[in-house]
């Protein structure tokens, strides 16, 4: 146990901060049950005593006034506190009549980010969704990196399969639309990214950073290269076909596991530096250097996000990042793009049963828009329209978890006027907020402090081999299930059993027995052809962590259940209180590929179909102003304004504007615009920054808390404006479905 007691009524506990993919190791001290300071674990493996100031917080997060601590029912305005027991039978009251006459499909799911830091959560999303009958799955998901799940389904062969840059060993690093400093990175784990990044500087290396906004992240690297909004498949499109004409490409170790690049060369042929400057914004010489750089790197990687994600031509531009990396042969090499090797395989390591011969997409369409399923969801902003139009196939539930869709989806005026008519909504969350309020039930969490944790999804993309198990600091009230025992009354409810009948354990042993029997006869995995019934046995406990216990014991540092009595269980992982840390990442593309050819599948022409939008793109005449978004270092999305230390100084919602965009328009630095786009219009304080390239604007998302109803004391007094009020939902990237929250024409004028 990783508790030291101090003097009377005080002790120390170590855990993991489960907000971020830093994943940084805690000293928290308590004195008469009340957090009295954090600090970084010094001698956590991992983190090695960074932090944040949001991992300061955790304490404010915890005894937060208004976080929920028993479940809530809403008659009219009214909310009362209940009993677990009213709750579920509110809950069964509420759905039982929707799936009798409608069924499973009559109910919507949507999933928020934090279920991606909480396995207590992450874990029961597979058996929530079997046993709920798979209602229609919405998620924070497609407005942030479905374009990579796409590509990496595709040409890895698992959408979950996604190469991270080697930071610490790398010689070049271009950096596409990502903000390290704030967001302390993404789909790649690391902690104290920053310093990693000045590191690679420091040894004779270079990072440049491709943005239209001078970012801290930016100004700290070698080069900042300002682009266009949305036209980064372009700028590397180019860089590809530098690489082909000059003779620089060179897949080395990959010679024969690649499949397509010919045909890539073909299908960048047309993109010259020449070609694409004038809409990128960037000069031709520039992406030429580009290329010539990454090719002549010892090694290098080029590492692209949200910014390359969430806009018009996410797939593409996720796909080129590939591309690129390949064709220099960087993929799979030290100091390349590679793929982490967790020492407890998430559940996202495993196979879809439903795609055994490959990926197909558009299987079926959604209700109103005709939208197409892509790794089975519609683009989040269809919510609203599927709950709104009447007729057959309308949404009569919805049920969130850990998400707050009404402030994080596009279209949010439209999400809003919809939620109210729902027949009924449950909530699994901790507060009552912009999206809670419209809840028929609200099903609280326990606080970050009152869990255990292991980050069982942030590992896949971590750049070492490490791992950390966090026992919880304070014990929840007795009597209050976890969130995992919460999803799976939740999926007995939709299965039509009564929820005073349903034991928990009994469906969790169901679930584990079943999920061992699956594997065991699923040739490939760790535990092929192993006896499941002494798995099951050996395994000791429930929930979450006999699934890590599981994860861990059969891969690639486990025990084996025998086979390496040495090997690590979750019971040797608990007993290393700082963590256990098995090295930097290796080679394993052959491991982790599971294409139907057993190669990488360079051009599928499923992505490559989209060249031609991006040809069209090159001769389209250009808005005047694009809409960008940005992260804070001290907020988290939309759910950490509530916590007082994070609310200190100045206001940080508000618009950024370039000198000339503000001068042409009579705005300075203070002055209130009204923001305006295709979905509507807002009005907030301008901040006029050389930050910005000229034509851009940048609102950071998350913001919004002025909605009656809501209870968050502390938020609500630094209100901000829901930048996903001006986001259209119908702007998506076509090939994944998922919306575009960057490069979103709008006009700018005083309010
Ligand atoms: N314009 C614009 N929009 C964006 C983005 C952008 O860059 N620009 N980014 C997008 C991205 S990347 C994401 S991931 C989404 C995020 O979208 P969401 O996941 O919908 O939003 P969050 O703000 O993360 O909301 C988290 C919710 O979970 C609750 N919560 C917090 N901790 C817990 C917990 O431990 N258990 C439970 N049950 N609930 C908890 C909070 O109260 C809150 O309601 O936003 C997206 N929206
Ligand atoms: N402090 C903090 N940390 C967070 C979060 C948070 O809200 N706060 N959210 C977490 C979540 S859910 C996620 S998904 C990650 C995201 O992590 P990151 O991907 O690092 O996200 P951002 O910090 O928003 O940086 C995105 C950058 O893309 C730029 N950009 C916008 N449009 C374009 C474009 O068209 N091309 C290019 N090249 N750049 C563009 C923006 O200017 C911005 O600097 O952060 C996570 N970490
Ligand atoms: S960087 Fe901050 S939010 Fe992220 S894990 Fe570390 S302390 Fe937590
Ligand atoms: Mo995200």
């Amino acid at each position: 146990m990783t508790v030291t007691v101090g003097a009377a009524g005080s002790s120390t506990h170590l855990r993991t901060c489960p907000l971020c993919e830093a994943m940084c190791g805690l000293e928290i001290d308590v004195t008469d049950g009340r957090v009295t300071r954090i600090r970084g674990d010094r001698d956590d493996v991992w983190s090695k005593g960074y932090l944040c100031p949001k991992g300061t917080a955790l304490g404010q997060v915890h005894d937060d006034p208004d976080r929920l601590r028993t479940p809530m029912i809403r008659h009219g305005d009214e909310w009362r506190e209940a009993t677990w027991a009213e709750a579920f039978a509110e809950v069964e009251r509420r759905l039982r009549p929707i799936l009798d006459r409608h069924g499973s499909e009559a109910v919507a799911v949507y999933f928020g980010n934090p279920v991606a830091h909480n396995y207590s959560l992450s874990r029961y999303v597979a058996p929530f969704m079997a046993m709920a009958g798979n209602p229609q799955v919405y998620s924070a998901g497609t407005v942030d990196q479905w374009p990579k799940n796409l590509v990496c389904a595709l040409l890895y062969g698992a959408m979950w399969t996604i190469p991270i840059p080697d930071l610490d060993r790398t010689d070049f690093l271009l950096v596409l639309g990502a903000n390290p400093s704030a967001s302390q990175g993404s789909l790649l784990a690391a902690a104290d990214v920053p310093s990693r990044l000045k590191a690679i500087s420091a040894r004779g290396g270079r990072v440049v950073v491709v943005d239209p906004r001078r970012t801290r992240t930016a100004d700290e690297a070698d080069e900042w290269l300002p682009i266009r909004p949305g036209t980064d498949a372009l700028l590397l499109a180019a860089m590809a076909q530098v690489l082909f004409a000059e003779g620089l490409v060179a897949v080395d170790a990959l010679a024969g596991r690649v499949d397509g690049i010919d045909e890539v060369r073909d299908l960048v042929a047309g993109f010259t530096p020449e070609a694409v400057a004038a809409t990128c914004g960037v000069p031709a010489e520039a992406i030429r250097s580009l290329a010539r750089q990454l090719a002549a790197a010892r090694a290098g990687s080029v590492y692209g996000r949200i910014g390359t994600c969430t806009q018009e031509f996410g797939t593409l531009a996720s796909w080129l990042v590939e591309v690129v990396n390949v064709l220099t042969g960087n993929l799979d090499r030290v100091g390349g793009s590679m793929f982490a090797k967790p020492i407890a395989w998430s559940l996202l390591a495993v196979p879809d049963p439903a795609m055994p011969e490959g990926f197909a997409f558009g299987r079926w369409h959604s209700r109103v828009r005709g939208a197409p399923e892509v790794l089975g969801q519609f683009p989040v902003s269809c919510l609203a329209e599927e709950i709104a139009a009447p007729g057959d196939g309308q949404l009569k539930a919805l049920i969130t978890i850990a998400g707050n869709p009404a402030v994080s989806a596009p279209d949010a005026d439209r999400l809003e006027a919809a939620l109210p008519q729902l027949e009924a909504m449950i909530s699994v969350d901790n507060w009552l907020n912009e999206t809670t309020r419209h809840a028929h039930v609200i099903l609280p969490g326990q606080s970050p402090l009152e869990t255990a944790h292991y980050d069982e999804m942030i590992w896949s993309w971590a750049v070492r081999s490490a791992g950390k198990w966090s026992a919880p600091v304070f014990e929840p009230d007795p009597g209050r299930p976890a969130e995992w025992q919460i999803m799976l009354m939740l999926a007995s409810i939709m299965m039509g059993q009564a929820a005073a009948d349903t034991d928990v354990d009994v469906l969790d042993d169901l679930f584990f027995g079943g999920f061992v029997e699956m594997l065991t006869a699923m040739p490939g995995s760790a535990v092929y052809g192993h006896d499941p019934a002494a798995i099951v046995a050996d395994t000791a406990g429930r929930g979450p962590d006999r699934m890590v216990d599981f994860a861990i014991r059969s891969g690639p540092f486990g025990d084996g259940y025998g086979t390496d009595p040495e090997g690590l269980t979750l019971d040797r992982l608990r007993a290393e209180e700082h963590g256990v840390d098995l090295g930097p990442m290796v080679p394993r593309l052959d491991e982790v590929l599971r294409t139907p050819s057993g190669r990488v599948d360079l051009a599928p022409p499923y992505i490559t179909a989209d060249l031609d939008r991006l040809r069209d793109r090159l001769d389209r005449p250009e808005p005047d102003l694009l809409l960008v978004s940005r992260r804070d270092l001290r907020s988290n999305n939309s759910w950490m304004h509530n916590a007082p230390v994070l609310m200190k100084g100045r206001a940080r919602c508000t618009l950024l504007i370039s000198p000339d965009d503000a001068a042409g328009r009579g705005l300075v630095h203070g002055s209130m615009a009204r923001v305006t786009s295709e979905a509507g219009s807002l009005d907030v304080a301008c901040e006029v920054s050389d930050e910005m390239m000229s034509g851009v604007v940048c609102l950071p998302h998350g913001w919004g808390h002025d909605r009656p109803g809501a209870r968050l004391s502390v938020a609500s007094q630094h209100a901000g404006v829901n930048s996903n009020r001006l986001n259209p939902g119908f702007l998506v990237d076509v090939p994944s479905g998922n919306q575009v929250v960057n490069g979103v024409p709008v006009e700018v004028e005083p309010a």
